[in-house]
């Protein structure tokens, strides 16, 4: 792997102040451990700035939604991109699959996402990925190339040589499956691929996390293979042995 590797922990809604705050010190105590890669905690908005406030070592902040609004307003429960950044956020995710399943976020929504966050200064995590009846009638590809090319269509290739990427697999997420290593570095390579129809240079650099089910004792396996560069970690960014244990693999 000649890129930089990042692993996000994607706390989902999950946490208290004293939950958080035990988490951080197991964090933070390894961070001199993972000087070769980025670290991102992305805990609930509501916990960002009490989070950002323990993060040392380079821990970086991510928050897990922003708003699709290009200013701020009258959107009742809404999180302006520049509110994020305010609150010391580097990182925000985007179009992850809950959103889009639970919250109706279509490709469109996910591509004026995208392009708040770089407006704001914000690095989006660009998250995509099939489900498994998409997967089972041989959609895989599909699925995947409309969902990267309709933010690539909108802010244009450029925008992505900032941008991260996260393959989650619908079918692998908090399930306990985990996608075999062949059908991770197929998936990878083929979003690869996709950019590199764009811009090659920019699809060399652009880092491809995998989220589904990642675990220390799988950890190593997903972030061997060619076009995988870390991941984007659920349930097992919980626990600070687990996180930690993922992150040294990476
Ligand atoms: C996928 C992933 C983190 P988990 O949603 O984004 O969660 O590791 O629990 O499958």
């Amino acid at each position: 792997m000649s890129r930089r590797a990042m692993v996000a922990g994607n706390w989902k809604m999950n946490g208290s102040l004293a939950g958080n705050a035990s988490l951080l010190e197991g964090l933070v105590a390894a961070m001199p451990g993972h000087d070769r890669i980025d670290v991102v905690v992305c805990p609930p908005a509501c916990y960002l700035e009490s989070v950002g406030a323990l993060c040392d070592g380079g821990l970086l902040l991510g928050a897990q939604n922003l708003a699709d609004q290009g200013k701020p307003g009258a959107f009742t429960g809404e999180l302006f991109g520049g509110m994020l950044k305010d609150v010391g956020c580097s990182h925000v995710i985007v179009g992850h699959s809950e959103r889009r399943a639970l919250y109706g976020e279509t490709d469109e929504v996910v591509a004026a996402k995208f392009r708040l966050a770089q407006d704001n200064g914000l690095i989006p995590v660009l998250c995509l990925g099939e489900s498994l009846d998409e997967r089972e009638g041989g959609q895989t590809e599909t699925i995947l190339a409309r969902q990267l090319n309709a933010v690539i269509d909108h802010v244009g290739i450029a925008a992505f040589e900032t941008a991260v990427i996260a393959y989650e697999p619908v079918w692998a997420i908090g399930t306990g499956k985990t996608a075999s290593p062949e059908q991770a570095q197929s998936a990878h390579a083929f979003l690869r691929a996709q950019l590199a129809g764009r811009d090659a240079r920019i699809a060399a650099l652009v880092r491809i996390l995998y989220g589904g089910s990642v675990k220390p004792d799988n950890a190593n396996e997903l972030f061997g293979l060619e076009d995988v560069d870390g991941g984007l970690i659920g349930g097992a960014s919980l626990k600070a042995a687990d996180f930690n244990a993922i992150c040294a693999a990476a």
